[in-house]
This record gives structure tokens, sequence and C-alpha cells, in this order.
């Protein structure tokens, strides 16, 4: 099932679901080289939602900024790799909301526990706009904030399940967006935890 969030925006409910299989033992690959870690924002503050990354470019924030960069600054090597996995789930999501040939270069992965969040930001560090950007929601639901293109905009609550792939692109590609804080029951298979992979053309 498609649902329509803005003119190139799309919620792909559970499209997740036939591939995690084989991407949950991928994503336990990637977390044993590059551990989720709480970066620390410019403005000094701890981001509540653990991140790892994977692919040729990774995000990253601390003290300087936000930036995407080939090495993991906790071990000082190259982020892991994209798993195979993971670049043909994005690239038939990307397809199926209408986007042909999506090459993403970076994976950011987002660990939420109850209580975490995202605050309205836009994505804005990635070279391609025209790009979309794909997310894939694992484990615990969540209430994703989808906003307009000024931060005062009123923000629209969407639920995010295990499984479903939002892609936003276009029109849509910087629209303010966030996560209200982790609640609710824990989830069969992942317990208490959200898991969100979101594929990027970072450069
Ligand atoms: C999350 N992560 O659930 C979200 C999913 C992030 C982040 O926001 O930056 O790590 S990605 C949501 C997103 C990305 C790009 C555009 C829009 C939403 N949008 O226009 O709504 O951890
Ligand atoms: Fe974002």
């Amino acid at each position: 099932r498609r649902t329509r969030l803005g003119p190139q925006a799309w919620v792909l409910r559970g499209f997740a679901l036939p591939h995690l299989d084989a991407l949950l033992p991928a994503l336990a690959g990637i977390e044993a080289v590059s551990p989720f870690r709480h970066m620390q924002t410019p403005g000094g503050f701890t981001m509540s939602a653990a991140l790892s990354n994977c692919g040729a470019l990774g995000w990253t924030s601390d003290r300087h900024g936000y930036r995407y960069s080939p090495v993991d600054p906790g071990s000082g090597r190259a982020w892991p790799p994209m798993p195979e996995v993971f670049l043909r789930l994005a690239s038939e999501a990307a397809r199926a909301a209408g986007f042909e040939h999506y090459t993403p270069d970076a994976c950011l992965i987002n660990r939420y526990l109850p209580g975490a969040r995202m605050s309205l930001h836009q994505d804005k560090n990635e070279r391609d706009f025209n790009a979309p950007i794909v997310s894939v929601s694992l484990g615990m639901s969540a209430i994703f904030l989808f906003g307009g293109h000024a931060r005062t905009d009123k923000a629209a609550r969407v639920p995010l399940h295990h499984g479903d792939i939002a892609v936003w692109g276009g029109e849509d590609r910087l629209r303010y967006h966030g996560i209200l804080p982790l609640s609710g029951p824990p989830h069969p298979q992942q317990g208490c935890q959200r898991t969100n992979l979101t594929f990027r053309k970072a450069g």
C-alpha cells in the first residue's frame, strides 16, 4: 500500500518486511564494526538518538558542525560498506515512489530508545538535493512529524511502523521533519527500540 504525504513524498507500508531476513543480519554486521554512539551537536547538546553509518560517506556531528565523512570518528577507519541488500531495497523503494536509478552513497542509521526524539530540522548537508531520501523504519512504532518549508509550518503526525519505508524527493526533499519522543509497547522481535535507516546521496 502506497500512501501519499506530499507531491513527491510517499509512505510504502510494510515494504521492507519481505527483505528483513537479509537486512537484519547485515545491520548486525555494521553495528559490530561501527557501534551506535551519541553525537554532540555544534550547540553542545548530546543527541538522544544514537547513530552509526554505512557506505562511502557517513553523517557525523561534533562541536565544529555537521558533515559527511568517509571515516568513522570513533575508529578512525572507513565506515562499513553499504550491504547489497541495503542498496537493492533502497533502490526498489525509490522506484516504487517514482524515482528511477537511485544510487545512495550514504546510509545514516539512527537508534532510538524510549524517550529519544529528533527535533524539527531539514536535511541540508547533502550535495545533491535532486536525489530522494529513503527511510526504513524497524522495531517500535514512532510518530513522524512531516512539516513544511518553514520551521513554524504546522507539521502532520504520521505513524511509522516496523517495515515501513518513506521516500521524499523533489519539492518535498527539504521539508522540516522530526520524530516525537519514542514511547509505546515494545516490538515483539526488536524489543524496546526503533532503528531507522536513512539513505542519501551525500557526495
Ligand atoms: C528518523 N531521520 O526516523 C528520520 C528519518 C535524520 C532523520 O530525520 O535526519 O536522520 S528521515 C526523514 C526525512 C528525511 C528527509 C526529508 C524528510 C524526512 N521530509 O521531507 O519529511 O530517524
Ligand atoms: Fe532528517
